[in-house]
């Protein structure tokens, strides 16, 4: 699959009101900074599609992406940001379960886990729910340019262990490099033929 268009949607506070549902979506999720957005950009080559931030928590809304006219990209606010209010969680936890319940025609959710580091409690969490409700996702170890193959050789397994998938399953990627760019795009089009 190759992305000949990307365009911006809309930000939703609420994903119940989202006028757009019908066509088929791929969510993608994660820890606050962890590169969804950049991930998001670089995916569709479209330098400020998504609003990336080097200081965590910048994604407060679902902001919805329409790609090729044929699906929607759907960029979660992210978790596990330290500084945010117990409300504020609260409010990201109702968004999330919303989201999940109401999204019938989610195909899959990239979840991005930072290649450098164990998964967080959040990851961990964000795992077992994708896990017990029985969605399927695909990991992607993000920030792939910041570590040797020696480095990567060893993180791969332990990523692989915490979020019960195999180590060849996940995707490592790099929003600079644009490395997982091809394999990543070719689980997509999987993602969205399978249902079709
Ligand atoms: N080296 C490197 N840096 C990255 C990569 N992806 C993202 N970053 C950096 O990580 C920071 C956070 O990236 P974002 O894409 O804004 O992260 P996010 O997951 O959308 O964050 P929130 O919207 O706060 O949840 C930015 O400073 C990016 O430049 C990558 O693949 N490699
Ligand atoms: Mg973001």
């Amino acid at each position: 699959m190759e992305i000949k268009s990307a365009v911006f949607v809309t930000s939703l506070p609420r994903y119940g009101d989202f006028p757009g549902r019908g066509l088929p979506q791929i969510a993608v999720a994660g820890r606050s900074n962890v590169g969804k957005s950049s991930m998001i950009n670089s995916l569709c080559r479209v330098k400020n599609l998504a609003k990336t931030s080097s200081t965590p928590g910048k994604t407060r809304l679902i902001n919805v992406f329409l790609i090729n006219n044929q699906f929607h990209l759907i960029d979660l606010p992210g978790y596990g940001y330290a500084k945010v209010s117990k409300k504020e969680q609260l409010s990201w936890g109702r968004m999330m379960e919303e989201y999940f319940a109401k999204s019938e025609t989610l195909r899959t959710t990239l979840h991005l886990v930072d290649i450098r580091h164990a998964p967080s409690a959040g990851d961990r969490q964000m795992n077992a729910f994708l896990y017990g409700s029985g969605l399927p996702f695909v990991v992607c170890a993000t920030k792939a340019d910041k570590l040797s193959r020696a480095q990567r050789g060893s993180m791969l397994p332990v990523l692989a262990r915490d979020l019960a998938v195999q180590p060849w399953e996940i995707i490592p990627y790099s929003s600079q490099t644009s490395e997982g760019r091809d394999k990543l795009l070719i689980r997509i089009a999987e993602a969205l033929s399978e249902k079709d």
